[in-house]
């Protein structure tokens, strides 16, 4: 008796550690990139908003006009702290609509936040604004960066350097361009042939330009062969974010259509990864996009899913759990509807 006692005590406490929780209930917000930065967790979310925007082509229910920060001085803190607007797409001179997912990157004690948007042509762009502060207010630069494109940047610190992230399929625009440069038509790819990748560039030392020209992420299978388009379940579609555990590279996105958050690893920036496997199942909701964050020597995974607003696509919430490695470093597999 006393034996299955102790059991059940200690798998309870064992599932509330594991167990997810939303992070914010009273506002919408998805697409958390988190960072620790002066010892708090910063989180730089797209704020989701109701929207008149009723046919969801290419993400345009995705209306959101203006950013918040949100900040936990530590992981278990019950009410998370909203800093409020700190960016609004009227103080964006080049920019009409959709403020897509953000991230931020700090560099001697400033704060870049990067974040894209349609251009008045109705092109998705990558802007910057700036801060001396973690949470904000930030000031857009007049236009965005020059030569950038698509969706979804995510800035990786590495070595001193500063490499750019971002892409992302349909609604973020990827097939409109090849080589960097946009095509007469948006083209997908057919099944067979190679799927488009996400994108990297390495940044110039005022973190405001691409001090190079983006090039290709090759994310491949076992056999070392590139990940085709046709492989809904295992290629990149959006929402990249990079990480190093044990001086390894991962890679992680999500597949879009299929609804996964998914990993590859490599040794370098720039790759090639190899496809591991899958870290989230699909969550209520469309999109799935994360980070992955160590803090206090824990690895954590931030998300969101549309559960609360009883599965409306565009207004997501925002969630947090523990994620755990396996002993060769493998990511274990977590379940989405948690
Ligand atoms: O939040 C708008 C878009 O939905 C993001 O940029 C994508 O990653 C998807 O989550």
């Amino acid at each position: 008796m006393k034996k299955i006692f102790t059991f059940l005590l200690f798998s309870q406490i064992s599932y509330a550690q594991e167990a997810p929780r939303y992070l914010f209930d009273d506002l919408y917000f998805a697409d958390p990139s988190a960072h620790v930065f002066n010892n708090k967790i910063y989180l730089y979310p797209s704020h989701d908003i109701d929207t008149e925007v009723k046919d969801p082509t290419n993400g345009g229910h995705y209306n959101m006009k203006d950013y918040h920060v949100l900040s936990l001085d530590h992981i278990g803190q019950k009410k998370t702290k909203d800093h409020g607007t700190v960016l609004k797409l009227e103080d964006i001179p080049w920019a009409e609509k959709q403020l897509w997912a953000p991230d931020v990157a700090e560099k001697n004690g400033k704060f870049y936040l990067y974040f894209p948007a349609k251009d008045k042509e109705g092109n998705f762009k990558i802007g910057v604004a700036v801060s001396n502060k973690p949470e904000g207010p930030f000031t857009a630069e007049k236009k965005p960066i020059k030569g950038s494109y698509s969706i979804d940047p995510a800035v990786f610190k590495d070595n001193g350097k500063y490499y750019i992230y971002f892409g992302g399929l349909k609604g973020g625009q990827l097939e409109k361009y090849r080589d960097n440069e946009p095509l007469a038509q948006a083209k997908e790819p057919n099944d067979q042939e190679n799927a488009l990748s996400p994108k990297i560039a390495l940044l110039s030392q005022n973190m405001l330009e691409f001090a190079e020209k983006p090039r290709d992420i090759q994310i491949l299978d076992e056999k070392g062969n590139p990940l085709k388009a046709g492989d809904h379940d295992r290629r990149f579609f959006e929402g990249v974010w990079i990480h190093t555990y044990n001086k390894k590279y991962y890679l992680s996105y999500s597949t879009g259509d299929t609804h996964k958050l998914v990993y590859a690893i490599g040794y370098n920036p720039y790759g090639p990864f190899t496809y591991q496997g899958e870290i989230l199942t699909p969550v209520t909701g469309w999109t799935t996009h994360h980070s992955i964050v160590e803090i206090d020597h824990k690895w954590y995974l931030f998300y969101h899913d549309s559960k609360p607003s009883g599965g409306k696509n565009h207004l997501r919430s925002l969630k947090v759990r523990k994620l755990e490695y396996d002993e060769k470093g493998f990511i274990k597999t977590m379940n989405g509807q948690d």
